[in-house]
């Protein structure tokens, strides 16, 4: 099937929009900031999440159209960096006009602008199905201690809800006010290591402070988030599932810490060269991120 990375834009073209319509009102903003999430933004018409839900059925099936198209696909027989079934997978935005679609929502993307500061890339995205009574758990982690090979940090997240997640079926929680504690190793694989890992990095005032939110929010909307604030989400143990996709941005202008050779035709970032933990510095020396997979998207 047609990759459709190669097409930096909307397939279906979108009527002409006021960006004043979607910006983030100053007391959101304020929450952001202090915060270090937001929850509960609409940011789908009934038609897309129908689409969206519609695509991510095709795409559990493991010999699906596209399949090699993924930069990782892991079906719900494996367990991957994930604790238990999940369906999680990246790219998805080459394989489904859908999610590839969805990267250009003005309601994702006017507000992705406002929180980074400027025209805003795609780093990744992220496919991550949890089905009833089984899906698995992600551990807390923050995302840019995965990112460091993008630098500097300017980055965001926006997680979008396709089913109503509830604490039941394992919506996001969240640390409130971590995303000033710096920035932490990447995760421990393993779940008993996940809380070591985590208060290892953290002051006795960080630690007292560690009471986790949960982000419930309706199926359609999103929650956006900073890329250091602390996060986790629990197995889905309800009789529904809970399915979300991830958009992953950085501001335009961002750079690799060094140039990583390609893996399969990918840049090695996209394809799990992510653990490593390059120094942050003021000169990254690889080049400005940019070019078939890292689309401006406003
Ligand atoms: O969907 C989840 O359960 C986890 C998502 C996540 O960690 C993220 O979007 O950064």
């Amino acid at each position: 099937m047609r990759d459709l990375s190669e097409i930096h834009g909307p397939l279906v073209e979108r009527n002409a929009f006021d960006p004043e319509e979607y910006l983030f009102a100053d007391e959101h903003l304020a929450e952001f900031h202090d915060r270090g999430f937001i929850a509960g933004i609409p940011v789908l018409s009934e038609a897309e999440l129908a689409r969206l839900r519609a695509e991510i059925e095709e795409l559990s099936d493991p010999d699906h159209d596209g399949r090699e198209l993924w930069y990782e696909y892991q079906d719900l027989s494996e367990n991957g960096v994930f604790q238990g079934g999940f369906l999680h997978g990246s790219g998805a935005w080459r394989v489904r006009p859908g999610f590839h679609d969805l990267l250009w929502n003005p309601a994702i993307t006017v507000r992705l602008r406002q929180l980074v500061g400027g025209s805003v890339r795609l780093l990744h995205d992220q496919v991550l199905a949890k089905p009833s009574g089984q899906g698995g758990s992600v551990l807390w982690h923050q995302d840019y201690s995965y990112w460091r090979y993008t630098q500097p940090m300017c980055h965001a997240t926006c997680w979008v809800a396709l089913d109503d997640a509830t604490v039941e079926n394992g919506c996001l929680q969240y640390i409130p006010g971590s995303h000033r504690w710096g920035v932490l190793l990447p995760q421990a694989s393993k779940a008993d290591e996940a809380m070591d890992y985590v208060f290892g990095q953290l002051t006795t005032e960080q630690r007292a402070a560690f009471t986790p939110v949960p982000a419930e929010v309706p199926a359609g909307s999103a929650v956006f988030h900073h890329p250091l604030v602390i996060h986790s989400s629990a197995p889905n143990r309800s009789a529904k599932p809970r399915r979300a996709t991830t958009i992953h941005v950085m501001r335009d202008g961002t750079r690799a810490a060094v140039d990583l050779p390609e893996v399969n035709g990918l840049p090695a970032w996209l394809v799990g060269g992510a653990g490593e933990e390059y120094p942050l510095v003021d000169e990254p020396a690889g080049s400005p991120l940019g070019g078939k997979f890292f689309p401006v998207l406003i």
